[in-house]
Formats: C-alpha cells, structure tokens, sequence
C-alpha cells in the first residue's frame, strides 16, 4: 500500500480540448508544492481555506526528478490558472489539497503536473486521492465505491443509485445492522461469561428473534439487488434465432434505427452488431447475430461462431422466432442450448398469422424461466409488451427502488454470506449448542457484514477495489 502522508499529484480531469483541466495536489507538503509553481498577488501559504487565487504557473526553481525534455528554466510561464486552496481537513482527502483549475487541453495541465512532480510531488496512483479520502475516515468503503460509480454511471438511474451510496443510504442501513447483530453477540457473550457451567446456556427468545429480524432486514436489502446491479452494471442481451425470422428487424425496431441491415435472404447477418437502449433505468446492450444453422461459408461460419459466442456469454437472451412458419429443427436445437438462460421468446411476424401455438413454446423450454411475446417488427405490434418483459428480465418489477439498494457484487457477497453465518447462529441456538458457538456465528456475521462499509477490509481488497478508479480521483 502506498504511503499516506507523501505528496501526491495528479490531472483530474479527462484528456482531450475542454474549458478546463483540473491538476489536484494533496498532502502535509501540497500548499509549499503548489507554491513552488505558482506565482500570484501572494503566496498560497498564507492563503485561507476553501479561497481561490488567480495567477500564473511558472516552472519551479527546485530541481525536482521528472521534467519533460527540453527542461523549461525555472519561472518560464506554463499556464494561466486559478488555485483553489482547501486545508485540512476540510478538504477531499482531509489534507491539505491545491487543485490548479488550468486551460482545457492536453498540454497546459500535462506541463503543471510536471512542474509539480519536478518540484516534489509524487505521480498519484489511480483513486489514491479517494483511498485517502477513506483512510482519513471521510467516506466509508461503501461510499467510496460511490465515486467510482458515480463517474461511470451510464444512466440516470446508475447516477442517481450512485449518489445515494455516496450520500450514505446504504451506510446507513448497514450500520443500523450491524448494530443490531453486535447487541445480540454483546447479550450472547455476557451470558457465557456468566454461566456456571462450560457449555449449556440457554439463548433468551429476546436474542433469537433479534437475530430473525437482522436476517429479514438483509433479506430485505438483498431484495432489489438483481435490479440494482443491472442498474450499476448494465446487461447484454443477444438476439439470436435460425436465419430470416426477422432477428435484426427487430434489433433495428428496439434499438430505433436502421442499424444492421435487413433483407429477405435467409444469412443476411453475418457480423455482431450491437447498440445499448436505455430500459427501466438498466443500459441494455442488444446484439444482433448471424442466424443459427449449417454455415453455407466461411464468413458465415464466423458469424455464427460469434452468434453461439453471444449466447454462452449473455446472461439473458431474446430468442427471435418465426411465427408464420412451424418450429424448424433448427428452432429446437436452439432451445436445447439456452441451457436454463432468461429468456424472452419474441413470436416475430405474428402479422403473417400463427404456425406455433403458445403451448408447443412452452413445452420446449421444461420448466425453465422465459417469457412469451409476440410481436411483428416491421408493424411494431408487440413492442411496448416486449420493452416490459426487458423490464421484468432485468429485474425492475417489483424492485422496492434504488435508494440504498445492494447494486455491487461485492455487497451482495458479503450480506449473503453474513445471512449464512446468522443462519448457522440461529440453529446453534435452537439445540442449545454452547453459547460461545452462537457468538462465534454472530461475530462471523458482524465481519461480513462490516466488509461492505470497509469496518474490516484488508489492504489487498482496498487495493483491488481503488484501482479500478480513473487517476486523479
Ligand atoms: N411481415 C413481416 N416481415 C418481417 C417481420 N420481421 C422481419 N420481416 C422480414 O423478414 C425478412 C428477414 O428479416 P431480417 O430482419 O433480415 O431477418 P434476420 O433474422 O436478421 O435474418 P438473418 O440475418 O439472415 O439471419 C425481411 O424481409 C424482413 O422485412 C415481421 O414482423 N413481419
Ligand atoms: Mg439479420
């Protein structure tokens, strides 16, 4: 893990012609850094917190380590620049932090970053200045995931998830849980301290039932959390079905434009194309795949590679059928690979009349979760009842909203595993098993459910998790 109390630096904004650049440099050295580089009215030590200062960003005197060649002699002007000075710890990473807004574009952000790495400051890694956020206990572990969400949110229903968990609605429920499982683990633990007698002591009802409620109030946090994932993450569905059923017609009707190309031959698709629609707050990748059979080349053939491809990894699909015609052997094979999937099975060309029945979709499918809609993709007959069954695929009916849900694997993981030792602790409580036993589930459970808010995390996990970050955040 890397040192806390150094000076880091870096461009917070993203590369490429824009207004503004932002350069960040937080740590106990940052204001003298910024001062190194920074020529105004007066100096940014004696300026006070949360003020800005308009001046210029000259290269520094101190002869540093990185320069860019040919080294710029000290008090050339690199930029025009405004310094916002936050000191500690009313700042981001609760120290001191100078962030040069500078000119938009590659090159007067890139030159000040230098100049601060050349005057000592030390490139950040990617989400050090939110890991120290974190380590400086502004943001839990759960609220620092936020910011990274919050910036690769795709739809307002990811920002607005987002924001929440930045906010500290899922904080918040956590902790009222943890809580909770620590009262009873205290109550657990008072009485085998108390007992007489090794082993045998009685578990009062007041304990089990706290113990029921903690696991409905995860049951009912992990409730929404299939939805609030897909929110976070999106999902990819691919479409695919034997040649000419009107996959892509279909594809370019969801999607809202003549993307792939539709035509009345039979291994008119032969790439993959895909495009991301926006349905119930969850950004939906279609793709649109070569039809499923015997390739008649080598172009198709690899379209249908990459069509089999889609299936095995999509974690849901849309089958595309033809309904004017009778299920083809082809039509049957493809449902023996949807291996249990999601499906939504979309009886397409319904305008030309029913060969199949409703049953005979059913039948082949044994059991397994899909949903049946016809639609007609050239007549957009069937299409509000197909975006409702995306919907419903991606979990958004009955999901009890998004302001603290569990929308991160990692969440999901650990509050399952915390059901499992609370579980385990119940049981051990109803046979009377000794009451260090049911401590033990309890404080097991405790563990897990703290992984979420970062209580007890180590460093491996942090490290894992702040290098998804972009750097400078
Ligand atoms: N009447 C009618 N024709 C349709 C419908 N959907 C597609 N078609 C027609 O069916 C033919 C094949 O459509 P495509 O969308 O190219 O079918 P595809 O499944 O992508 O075919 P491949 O790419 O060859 O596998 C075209 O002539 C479409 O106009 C529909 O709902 N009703
Ligand atoms: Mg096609």
């Amino acid at each position: 893990m890397h040192p806390l109390d150094d000076d880091i630096a870096a461009i917070a904004t993203a590369p490429g012609a824009a207004g503004l650049a932002v350069v960040r440099v937080s740590g106990r050295g940052a204001i003298a850094l910024a001062d190194a580089v920074f020529r105004g009215r007066r100096p940014l030590g004696a300026a006070g917190s949360h003020t800005l200062h308009h001046g210029r960003a000259v290269w520094p005197e101190t002869p540093g380590a990185a320069a860019p060649m040919p080294r710029p002699a000290p008090g050339t002007p690199l930029d025009e620049v405004v310094a916002a000075v936050f000191r500690a710890p009313r700042s981001y990473t609760r120290q001191d932090v100078v962030e040069f807004s500078c000119h938009g574009g590659r090159l007067p952000a890139d030159r000040v970053l230098s100049a601060l790495l050349a005057a000592g400051a030390r490139l950040a890694a990617p989400g050090e200045f939110t890991l120290r956020a974190f380590l400086g206990g502004r943001l839990d572990l759960a609220q620092a995931e936020a910011v990274a969400d919050l910036i690769h949110a795709e739809t307002d229903a990811a920002r607005s998830l987002a924001l929440a968990q930045l906010g500290g609605a899922l904080s918040s429920r956590i902790e009222a849980l943890a809580e909770r499982i620590a009262d009873a683990a205290a109550e657990v633990e008072a009485r085998v301290d108390f007992a007489e007698d090794v082993g045998g002591i009685e578990v009062p009802v007041s304990v089990t039932a706290a113990i029921a409620g903690a696991d409905a109030d995860l049951a009912a946090l992990l409730e929404g959390a299939a939805y609030a994932r897909a929110v976070r993450e999106g999902v990819r569905v691919p479409l695919i079905g034997r040649p000419n059923v009107g996959k892509s017609s279909l594809f370019n009707a969801l999607v809202g434009e003549e993307r792939a190309i539709v035509t009345p031959e039979p291994g008119t698709t032969r790439d993959r194309v895909s495009e991301a629609v926006e349905i119930a707050g969850v950004r939906v990748t279609l793709s649109d795949t070569a039809g499923l059979r015997e390739a008649s080349g080598p172009i198709e053939a690899i379209g249908i590679a990459r069509a089999r491809e889609a299936l095995d990894h999509g974690v849901a699909v849309l089958w595309v059928v033809d309904r004017s015609e009778p299920l083809a052997v082809e039509d049957r094979a493809i449902a023996a690979r949807l291996a249990g999937k999601p499906a939504i099975v979309a009886l397409n060309k319904s305008d030309l009349g029913a060969a199949i029945a409703a049953g005979e979709i059913d039948a082949l499918f044994d059991g397994a979760p899909h949903r049946v809609v016809a639609v007609s993709a050239t007549g957009g007959a069937g299409l509000p009842a197909l975006r409702a069954a995306l919907a419903e695929l991606v979990g958004a009916d009955g999901a009890p909203g998004l302001a603290g849900a569990v929308g991160n694997p990692r969440h999901a993981d650990a509050l399952g595993r915390a059901r499992t030792a609370l579980a385990r602790a119940l049981a051990a409580a109803r046979v009377s098993a000794p009451g260090e036993i049911v401590a033990l589930e309890l404080r097991e459970a405790l563990g897990a459910v703290g992984e979420v808010t970062g209580r007890a995390v180590g460093e491996d996990l942090l490290e894992r998790i702040f290098s998804r970050f972009c750097v400078g955040k």
